[in-house]
């Protein structure tokens, strides 16, 4: 039985229980997410009960930080009737909301909150831009905590990009802005979200793994919205075709950004070779030292968010100050990242494309013969839309990992053998790798682009990344 209370109601409520310091909180997960909300509730003064079903090492070593914290703690099990009489249930992103502590806390009204919601409550004074969007949102998020930090902010970069935003009123100076990226696991339970600008990169099909369709997943990303008031200030682009359906009606100050359109507030001038913000011109394309179109629009996002944000970011003197930050802007570990360019192969790490529009966006970036490395645990989505970029770019398809059958299927027919593709079957990932190496031709790439996440071989895409990396550097 899902929670019925309107996002404001459980906002208000979770609020009030923070102020009134008594009962339980209940942290779900001892990952990063549960880790550092706990530390800052039991800062905070608040009793907290923190469990995580995994029995892992890592989970012992948080279990026995957050007991030093005066925390209690279950590890490798989740006391459900402690759940079900707390006051309010803190979880982490990535547990589903079918886990059972959730069921249980659902069933005893009990009101579920992520650990951004009571960050954002505890750090009443924070001003934030908020990034969503099923690709590019980690990028933006990084360009916009590097402008505003051009522009004399502290401002760090937290949320789904790595730092948990708990750890921000921990800091003896609690910064003044933040850069904040929200997945939508994270958006599903931070009711009372209301950013200084909020900003959806793009939407296409993900995590179908988790939700029941794609209707439910654009749904979390909306949440971006719940508080949206006439005065709210938002950026989209204006190149997606699922985006304008989200936003109807939704009340604020729009602006929108593209890569192919004029009639808007950032846009690219492709033949002069100008990013525009703001009816006027900003910097040049050749020099922002990132690949693809698509960050041309991540750039165009992040500028337009940031001077938006507040009059000061607007003057002539902070739009130089800008230009000159997106021209030291550079590409993040794991997003189409040169690793090893040596013997005329060029190897690229694109570990953070978990899915099949990234995997898209990677391949439409691709100007010489590629052998690309797909594979990982399936995420739900069919790779069959990846044919025609496959078909144009890739000398090869290896398809590894878990997914790799399912990949194989849905390839091999459309491919028509003109571009082969290998099932690797339960090979490890060094083979794999060696296989790329042994089938590149000079003048190749070498391509991780999975289009899966990276669990079934991995810790995570970070960890898939530099194994990668290693591997590239050690065979060219
Ligand atoms: N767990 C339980 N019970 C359950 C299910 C899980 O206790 O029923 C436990 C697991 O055993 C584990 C913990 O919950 O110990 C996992 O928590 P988590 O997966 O939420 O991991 P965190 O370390 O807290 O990391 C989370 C985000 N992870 C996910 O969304 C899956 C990180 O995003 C984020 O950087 C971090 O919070 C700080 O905000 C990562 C991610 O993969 C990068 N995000 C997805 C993506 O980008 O596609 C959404």
């Amino acid at each position: 039985m899902a929670d019925t209370r309107l996002p404001q109601e459980i906002a208000s409520l979770v609020a009030r229980r923070l102020a009134e310091r008594r009962g339980e909180f209940a942290v779900i997960g001892l990952g990063r997410s549960g880790v550092a909300a706990a530390c800052l509730l039991r800062k905070a003064g608040l009793s907290v009960y923190a469990s995580d079903a995994s029995g892992s090492d890592a989970v012992r070593v948080a279990a026995a930080q957050l007991e030093r914290e005066g925390a209690s703690v279950d590890v490798g099990t989740h006391n459900l009737d402690r759940i079900a009489q707390a006051e309010v249930v803190v979880v982490s992103p990535g547990v589903p909301p079918t886990a059972a502590p959730l069921r249980a806390a659902e069933a005893a009204g009990v009101p579920v909150v992520s650990e951004v919601e009571i960050a954002l409550r505890l750090a009443p004074g924070l001003r934030y831009i908020a990034v969503t969007g099923t690709n590019g949102k980690t990028t933006t998020t990084a360009l916009v905590g590097h402008l505003l930090r051009a522009l004399g902010h502290d401002a760090p970069e937290v949320g789904n990009i790595g730092t948990p935003v708990s750890e921000l009123p921990l800091r003896a100076e609690p910064p003044a802005w933040a850069a904040l990226e929200m997945s939508s696991f994270q958006l599903h339970d931070t009711p009372g979200i209301m950013p200084d600008v909020g900003v959806l990169t793009t939407l296409s099909p993900d995590h179908l793994d988790r939700y029941p369709d794609v209707a439910a997943y654009y749904a979390d990303k909306k949440r971006l919205f719940a508080n949206a008031a006439p005065t709210s200030r938002w950026v989209t682009t204006a190149d997606n075709a699922d985006v304008p359906e989200l936003i109807r009606g939704v009340p604020g100050q729009w602006h929108h950004f593209s890569t192919v359109r004029r009639d808007v507030d950032a846009w690219y001038d492709r033949e002069a070779g100008v990013l525009h913000v703001l009816g006027a011109p900003l910097v040049r394309r050749g020099d922002v030292a990132l690949a693809g179109d698509h960050n041309v629009g991540n750039v165009l996002a992040a500028v337009l968010a940031v001077m938006i944000a507040d009059p000061s970011h607007r003057t002539a003197t902070a739009r130089t100050t800008l230009a000159a930050a997106v021209r030291t802007f550079r590409a993040l570990p794991h997003r189409l990242e040169p690793v090893e360019d040596s013997h005329t192969v060029l190897w690229l790490n694109d570990s953070k494309a978990t899915n099949v529009a990234s995997t898209l966006v990677a391949l439409a970036g691709m100007t010489r013969p590629t052998v690309v490395l797909l594979g990982g645990r399936h995420k739900g989505e069919p790779y069959t839309t990846l044919v025609p970029e496959l078909l144009r770019t890739a000398r090869a398809v290896l398809a590894y990992g878990a997914a790799g059958a399912l990949i194989t299927a849905d390839l091999e027919a459309p491919l028509h053998g003109r571009v082969p593709v290998e099932h690797m079957g339960d090979a490890s990932f060094r083979a794999v790798v060696q296989r790329a190496r042994a089938l590149a031709r000079p003048g190749d790439v070498i391509l991780l682009s999975p289009a899966c996440s990276s669990y079934d071989m991995f810790a995570n895409y970070e960890e898939r990344g530099r194994a990668f990396a290693a591997l590239a550097r050690e065979l060219a």
